[in-house]
C-alpha cells in the first residue's frame, strides 16, 4: 500500500499545522465557533431548544432484516459481545496506518467487544458474499473526507473476506480511488470531495498552507458531479472541513468568509457554508434525471478531553458511554441540526419523482464511543522512545477493526430492506 500511508491531515483542522502562530488563530477560531453557536441558538431557539437534538428524522423509517419488526436502528446501545472483530491488522490489508490502533501498538483492546444493539430490535453483521451477490454488475460511490476513507476501509476490509478487490485507479494523492470486484462486477469508488462544493485548497502534503482557502458557495464539486451518473449507489458525508478559516465566494464575488480577521470580510459562519452545501448537493438530486439510491451520512463528533487537539486533547477511555451520558459538544449540534433540516427539506420535496435518499444517522452510536479513536496510536509505537513523550492524539478518525464496522452493519441492513 506504501504511499498511501499517508498523514491524516486533511479531514480536520489541520492536526498537522505546527507552528504556534497557527494554534493561536485555530484557538481563537474555535471560540468564534462558540460566538456563532451562541447567536444561532439565539435566533432559533424559539424553535429549537439548545439541549436536545431534534428528534431524528422520521422514526420506524427502516425495517429490521433479523426481526422484521418495525424498529429505529439508529437509536439503541452497545452492549457487550464475544465474537471476534471482523477482521484485523492481520487480516486486513487495506486498514491505513493511522487508523492501524493494532500495528501502532494500542495495548488495550476491550473496545473491540461491543455490539451496537438498536432498541427493539437487532443488527444483523455485515455479511461481504450476499452485500456482492446483491450488488453485482452495480456501481458504488462514497464521497466525503478523511472519515468517509475511513469508512471505506472498514467496507473494504468486510468486503475483502468475500472477494479481492482489485485497484483500478488511483490520483496523484491516493485521495480518489476506484476498485473493482471481478467476480461480482462490482465497482466501488472512493471520492475525495471534502467540503462536497468547490473548493481550491492549498495545503501541502503535511497540511501546512500560506493561503486561505477559497470556497465557492454556489458551485459542487466537479470531481464527483462529472461522474455521479456512473453510480448506482451514492453515500456522502462532510462536515469537518468546514470548521476551517476559508473565504466564501458566490457568483465570482468574495461575500465573506469564515474567520478572517484583518480582511474587513463578513464574517458569515461556518454553519452558512455548511447549510449552503447541503442545499445545492440535495438540489442537485433532486433535479437530476439520475436516480442513484443516495445515502447521507450524518455528522461525526469527536472525544478530545482535557484540551483541543491542538492544545494536548486526549481521548484515553476504554469503553463507551452509557447512553445519555454524553450529549456531544455546540459544535456537534449545531452541524448536526443543519443536516437534519435540510434532508428533511429534500426529502418533502422528493416523494414524487422517484428520488431515493436516505439517512445513514450514526451520529449517536459514534457519538457513545469515545474509546474508539486512535488517540496517541496514530502513529506507530508512539512511546517507544519515549514512556511520557508528548504525542498529538487523534480523538475524530476511527480504529479499525473498530466502532465503525458498524456502520457497515447499518448500510447492510438498509440495503437488505430496501432490495
Ligand atoms: C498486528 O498487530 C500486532 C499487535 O497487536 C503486531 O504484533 C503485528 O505485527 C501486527 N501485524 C501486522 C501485519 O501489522
Ligand atoms: C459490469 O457492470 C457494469 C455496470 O457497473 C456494466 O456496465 C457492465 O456491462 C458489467 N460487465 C459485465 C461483464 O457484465
Ligand atoms: C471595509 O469594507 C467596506 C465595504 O465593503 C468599505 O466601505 C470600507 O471602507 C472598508 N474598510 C477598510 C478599512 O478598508
Ligand atoms: C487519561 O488522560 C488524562 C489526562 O489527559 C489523565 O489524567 C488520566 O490519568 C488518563 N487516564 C488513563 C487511564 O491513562
Ligand atoms: C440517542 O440515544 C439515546 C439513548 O440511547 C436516546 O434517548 C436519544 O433519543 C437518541 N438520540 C437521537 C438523536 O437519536
Ligand atoms: C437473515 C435474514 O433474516 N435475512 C432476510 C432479510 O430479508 C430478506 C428479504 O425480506 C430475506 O430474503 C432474508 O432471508
Amino acid at each position: 500500500m506504501g504511499k498511501e500511508v499517508r498523514s491524516d491531515c486533511e479531514a480536520w483542522p489541520t492536526v498537522c499545522r505546527k507552528s504556534n502562530q497557527i494554534w493561536l488563530k485555530l484557538f481563537v477560531s474555535v471560540l468564534l465557533v462558540g460566538v456563532s453557536f451562541r447567536l444561532l441558538f439565539l435566533r432559533s431557539s424559539a424553535v429549537l431548544p439548545v439541549s436536545e437534538a431534534p428528534a431524528v428524522a422520521k422514526k420506524t423509517e427502516y425495517l429490521s432484516n433479523a426481526t422484521s419488526e418495525k424498529c429505529d436502528i439508529f437509536t439503541g446501545e452497545w452492549v457487550p459481545s464475544l465474537s471476534r472483530p471482523p477482521y484485523t491488522n492481520e487480516s486486513c490489508r487495506f486498514i491505513e496506518d493511522p487508523q492501524n490502533c493494532l500495528k501502532n501498538g494500542r495495548l488495550d483492546t476491550d473496545y473491540l467487544y461491543w455490539r451496537w444493539k438498536p432498541y427493539g430490535c437487532s443488527l444483523l453483521s455485515f455479511d461481504g458474499e450476499k452485500f456482492l451477490e446483491k450488488m453485482r454488475n452495480k456501481a458504488w460511490a462514497l464521497i466525503g473526507d478523511s472519515i468517509l476513507r475511513n469508512h471505506v476501509q472498514s467496507l473494504i476490509c468486510l468486503l475483502s473476506k468475500a472477494e479481492e478487490p482489485v485497484e483500478v485507479y488511483h490520483d496523484k494523492d491516493f485521495k480518489s480511488r476506484r476498485w473493482h470486484f471481478p467476480s461480482h462486477n462490482f465497482t466501488l469508488s472512493l471520492v475525495w470531495a471534502p467540503f462536497l462544493i468547490k473548493a481550491e485548497i492549498f495545503e501541502d502534503d503535511d497540511g501546512q498552507s500560506d493561503s486561505d482557502i477559497q470556497l465557492h458557495l454556489d458551485t459542487l464539486d466537479s470531481k464527483w458531479t462529472e461522474n455521479y451518473r456512473d453510480f448506482d449507489y451514492i453515500v456522502i458525508s462532510a462536515g469537518q472541513w468546514f470548521l476551517k478559516t476559508a473565504i466564501y465566494w458566490e457568483n465570482r464575488k468574495v461575500v465573506g468568509c469564515h474567520y478572517c480577521p484583518g480582511k474587513n470580510l463578513t464574517e458569515l459562519g461556518f454553519d452558512h457554508a455548511y447549510r449552503m452545501s447541503l442545499g445545492k448537493l440535495f438540489n442537485h438530486i433532486l433535479l437530476s434525471d439520475h436516480k442513484p439510491l443516495v445515502i447521507y451520512r450524518t455528522w461525526t463528533p469527536d472525544h478530545f478531553e482535557n484540551g483541543e487537539w491542538f492544545s494536548g486533547g486526549t481521548c484515553n477511555r476504554t469503553k463507551p458511554y452509557k447512553a445519555g451520558e454524553f450529549r456531544g459538544r455546540d459544535v456537534d449540534h449545531l452541524m448536526r441540526n443543519i443536516e437534519l433540516e435540510e434532508f428533511q427539506k429534500v426529502k418533502a420535496r422528493s416523494s414524487e419523482d422517484g428520488i431515493r435518499l436516505k439517512l445513514l444517522d450514526t451520529y449517536n452510536l459514534s457519538l457513545q464511543r469515545p474509546d474508539g479513536h486512535p488517540g496517541p496510536y496514530r502513529t506507530f509505537h508512539p512511546f517507544d522512545k519515549e514512556k511520557n513523550a508528548l504525542v498529538q492524539n487523534d480523538c475524530l478518525h476511527w480504529c479499525l477493526p473498530g466502532p465503525i464496522d458498524a456502520w457497515n452493519d447499518l448500510l447492510m441492513d438498509m440495503l437488505l430492506n430496501d432490495l
